[in-house]
């Protein structure tokens, strides 16, 4: 490989805010403790074939009884926020009805702890372990799981509102819709093209309708946090390639993306479900409810997309209605989840959405890699591959800046290893490891390095 001039230093701008993020069924474990009802992922994970090796979250990082630890943690790191999901099963263990006031005990615990570190709180209300008895009643594709979901918001603000700053409705609908319903590698694990369309509009909705009352209640800043992708052309001069692209990016991109800060679904996104559902479930005014005020766009980054056009191609399981279309094998470098390793696809991302969605600040709510490390024999983790990722990533962004995106922080996913849905705990995000059979947790050396970039605000 020919030489590459070695990189220049940078610095963020003032008041960049430096986080790491969680996820409740990630981390948490204490499955059955404090009156926590079951969650679709509890019932998906013990479903043999599910999860690798049948893992589930029972126990995870036991992060439920170790929060003080974990703070402590952060503190060292330096984080100036965290990003963590609270499991709505622990607030409402049957989705709606009593309020059980052990689960929100922990997280006012989980807050107070933060707070008492100077580390501000960003909280998620749904980051996937939607209430099994929600799912029973048909989950994301019944219309009552959007209203449910605006009261049990008004719950957790309730008791937290008066801590905790910054709310952020779902994680990544995209996931929950077509990997829960389409594809259903993910819980509730269902396979129905009709049903991941359904379950798009009624997450939006369940949005708009907590962004409303979160707002009503005194909430100032408030976001969602979506996976959007870039999606390319395999040959960019291919009218057929750029076809099946602009498919792939209304199904991935545009009809959240839309209706959110435009009040509005893509009439080609409309067009195209319409060939796989009927609409009855969109009502009038559902739009406007969509389009509530949000002060913040949340952006999950991990790998970009290329599609070509393939007559007879089966498609994407993930991606209702995308036969004929094909997505290419990763090129080059890849991480141990397999996606592929392209940071200015990072810069392309967020200068498009600044462009196309003028006004919303962004926040990058994750980022991060997964590589099979063990610990050395002196207890160290030397994860060279994940640091380069991540300044990779954060040179991508500080380009983005330079072009003058309004991006306000980064979040690396994740703070520790954890259970990573359907791939088991065999996949390691974190930049802190976890020796599950210890719950010993130690900094990798992606932690410290991340320490030194949080002091300095930038990289050398
Ligand atoms: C996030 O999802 C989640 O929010 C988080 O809980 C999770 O642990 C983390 O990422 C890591 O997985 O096969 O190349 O087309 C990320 C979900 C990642 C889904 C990239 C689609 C496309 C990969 N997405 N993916 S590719």
């Amino acid at each position: 490989t020919s030489a590459q001039p070695a990189p220049v230093g940078i610095s963020f701008p003032d008041g960049f805010v430096w986080g790491a993020a969680t996820a409740s069924y990630q981390i948490e474990g204490a499955a059955r403790e404090d009156g926590r009802g079951p969650s679709i992922w509890d019932t998906f994970s013990r479903t043999p074939g599910k999860v690798h090796a049948g893992h589930t979250g029972d126990i995870a990082c036991d992060h439920y009884h170790r929060y003080p630890e974990d703070v402590a943690i952060m503190a060292d790191l330096g984080l100036a926020s965290y990003r963590f999901s609270v499991a709505w099963p622990r607030i409402q263990p049957d989705g709606t009805g009593p309020v059980n006031v052990r689960g929100l005990d922990f997280y006012d615990r989980l807050t107070d702890e933060l707070l008492g570190k100077g580390i501000d709180p960003v909280v998620t209300l749904y980051h996937w372990d939607l209430p099994q008895t929600l799912e029973d009643r048909g989950g994301w594709t019944n219309r009552e799981t959007a209203e449910a979901f605006a009261e049990y918001a008004q719950i957790v603000h309730a008791r937290l509102g008066d801590r905790v700053g910054t709310w952020t409705t779902l994680n990544e609908p995209w996931c929950s819709a077509y990997l829960g319903y389409a594809s259903g590698i993910h819980a509730p694990g269902v396979q129905n093209p009709a049903s991941a369309l359904t379950a798009v509009h009624h997450l939006l909705l369940g949005h708009g309708l907590a962004a409303r009352a979160l707002r009503s209640a005194g909430a100032q800043n408030l976001s969602i946090t979506l996976n959007p992708c870039e999606v390319s052309p395999l040959d960019p001069e291919s009218a057929a390639d750029r076809d099946a692209a602009r498919l792939i990016d209304g199904l991935a991109n545009r009809i959240f993306l839309d209706p959110l800060l435009r009040g509005q679904y893509p009439a080609d996104v409309l067009e195209h479900i319409s060939r796989l559902t009927d609409l009855s479930h969109i009502k009038d005014g559902d739009e406007a409810i969509i389009n509530a005020p949000i002060e913040l766009l949340g952006i999950n980054f991990y790998t970009p997309s290329y599609v070509s056009a393939k007559p007879g191609h089966p498609g994407a399981p993930d991606y209702p209605g995308s036969d004929g279309i094909a997505f290419r094998k990763p090129v080059g470098p890849v991480t141990d989840m397999g996606w592929q390793i392209e940071p200015a696809s990072l810069t392309r991302l967020l200068t498009r959405i600044h462009r196309d969605y003028p006004g919303t600040p962004l926040l990058i709510t994750e980022n991060g890699a997964a590589y099979p490390e063990v610990p050395s024999e002196n207890g160290e983790v030397h994860d060279l591959r994940r640091i380069e990722y991540i300044d990779a990533h954060l040179r991508a962004c500080h380009d983005a800046i330079a072009a003058g995106v309004d991006l306000r922080g980064y979040f690396a996913w994740s703070l520790m290893d954890n259970f990573e849905w359907a791939e088991g705990y065999a996949k390691r995000f974190g930049i802190v490891h976890v020796d599950y059979t210890t719950q010993q947790r130690v900094l990798k050396d992606s932690a410290k390095w991340y320490r030194e970039v949080i002091r300095r605000n930038g990289l050398e």
